[in-house]
């Protein structure tokens, strides 16, 4: 899926500094530092040289230091350790500290009532939500849903699933729909919060519409864009020479621009939003170039020098790595088995007592570098049973990347078969003499369409064992 959303991207706040408004004494000092800035940017022309000629900061960076083939370095773009989920939200707090949740500043609530919508708004900083399970796949370390998560929490989550940097999501979370300094946000500044599926002149793709949901879709998308060379033949590709569009709109004869592409992290940026500024916007860093200047780019870069400093700064691995998956990793459990999955109990319920490994994995669906075996207390065992383990290993490598905990339909009681013992634990279960947990809670529920474990999980046990059934699934 290529996104072709988010090129206008909004302008950044303004923030020109006003020459005549600067004391003469100092008006002097940056005089001569913008001519040396000038004369120094002007002397070389290569990237790397030009950022150790001086010290660049979010104040002293000019247009000339934009170089659009290395936007951001890939150390610095796939760094998720960046920050903490505390950081995030004392963050977003820092951005976001006058929130108006009932439009009463500038006349915000009468358009906003009059289009439907309801007050209080809920600024990002105090945003939360459900998310739900994703899993594990080539791109991502999948994601165990909650109830209720805050905005930092799903950033710093979905970051370290995706090993992508918060903080680029932060960025591209201000860039597209300005969320985060947003002291008023619409219900579209949430539902299209990455930009991600949502093309600025069509309606948005449903399944993607929601805060969590777009950042997770857009985060996992910065990681296929790394392997975007091996399936979108002829387009961005890394180490060489590129033609990317200027502008969208085909009818102001825009062209094109040559950029040579230095790594993924720049290459990725493209393929989210497939236009290079072009002279005229980068005369500026915030304000407006002509009819052919789109800026998301451009202020991509912007706002991460103002917000988090150098995109190319040396990265320091500061926190405990999730476990690197190889590109291509994947494991899944096929849609259509009468297994179900619960990936926020790490739970595989619904499996045939004694079930052998290669019967379960005909539903699950596994990359060629995965190894599985299936244990119990430790020991490899040859049929599951309530409380067996299957255990996926990255080959060669001692810990497990994923465990999913065996509850075999009707086997409460743990030995692998389903008989008159199975029945009693669930008489004694019923009775509060011997309450059921876990998987094994879960392997009474053997009707599971009326909730809990309940007379009618038992009245079926007795069917099966009576032979009036044959099958509990
Ligand atoms: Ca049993
Ligand atoms: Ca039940």
């Amino acid at each position: 899926m290529l996104m072709f959303s988010g090129y206008t991207g909004g302008m950044i706040s303004k923030t020109k500094i006003r020459f005549n408004k600067i004391p003469p004494v100092y008006r002097a000092a940056l005089a001569v530092a913008l001519f040396l800035v000038a004369g120094v940017a002007g002397a070389f022309l290569v990237a790397g040289e030009r950022s150790e000629a001086r010290e660049l900061t979010a104040a002293t960076i000019t247009p000339a230091d934009f170089n659009p083939g290395n936007i951001i370095s890939d150390d610095v773009f796939y760094n998720y350790n960046s920050m903490t989920a505390a950081e995030i939200q004392t963050f977003l707090n820092e951005r976001n500290s006058n929130c108006d949740p009932w439009g009463l500043r500038n006349n915000r609530a009468a358009p906003f009532l009059a289009a439907g919508h309801t007050l209080p708004v809920t600024c990002l900083p105090d945003f939360q939500g459900r998310t739900v399970d994703r899993p594990v796949d080539a791109y991502c370390n999948g994601y165990v849903g909650r109830p209720n998560e805050t905005a930092a929490e799903m950033i710093y989550n979905v970051a370290r699933s995706c090993r992508v940097n918060p903080q680029v999501l932060l960025v591209k979370l201000q860039k597209e729909q300005g969320l985060v300094t947003s002291q008023f946000p619409w219900p579209r500044q949430y539902s299209a919060a990455m930009g991600f599926a949502c093309p600025d002149d069509a309606p948005c793709n449903e399944a993607f519409a929601g805060f969590f949901m777009q950042v997770w879709a857009a985060a996992r998308q910065f990681r296929v864009y790394r392997q975007a060379d091996r399936f979108i033949n002829g387009w961005f590709r890394v180490g060489q020479y590129n033609n990317i569009g200027l502008h969208p709109d085909a009818s102001r004869n825009c062209g094109t621009q040559r950029v040579f592409i230095e790594n993924q992290a720049t290459q990725g940026l493209y393929y989210y939003t497939p236009f290079v500024p072009n002279a005229a916007a980068l005369r500026t860093l915030s304000g407006s170039g002509d009819r052919c200047s789109v800026y998301g780019n451009r202020n991509f870069w912007v706002i991460f020098w103002r917000w988090f400093g150098n995109p190319h700064a040396p990265v320091a691995d500061r926190t405990t790595p999730v476990p690197d998956l190889p590109e291509g990793t994947h494991i899944e459990l096929s849609g259509a088995s009468l297994m179900r999955l619960d990936l926020r109990a790490q739970m595989l319920s619904r499996v045939a007592a004694g079930a052998t490994l290669d019967q379960i994995m005909q539903d699950v669906s596994v990359s060629d570098n995965i190894t599985v075996r299936m244990t119990e207390n430790g020991q490899v065992v040859e049929r599951a049973a309530t409380g067996t383990i299957v255990e996926f290993f990255i080959t060669g490598r001692d810990a497990p990347l994923v465990t999913w905990n065996v509850s075999a339909l009707g086997d409460v009681n743990g030995d692998g078969v389903v008989d008159v013992a199975d029945l009693v634990a669930i008489r004694l279960h019923l009775a509060g003499t011997r309450p059921l947990t876990g998987e094994h809670l879960t392997a009474a529920n053997v009707l599971p369409d009326n909730g809990g474990v309940d007379i009618g999980d038992l009245i079926r046990m007795r069917q099966l064992l009576a032979g009036t059934i044959t099958n509990l699934r």
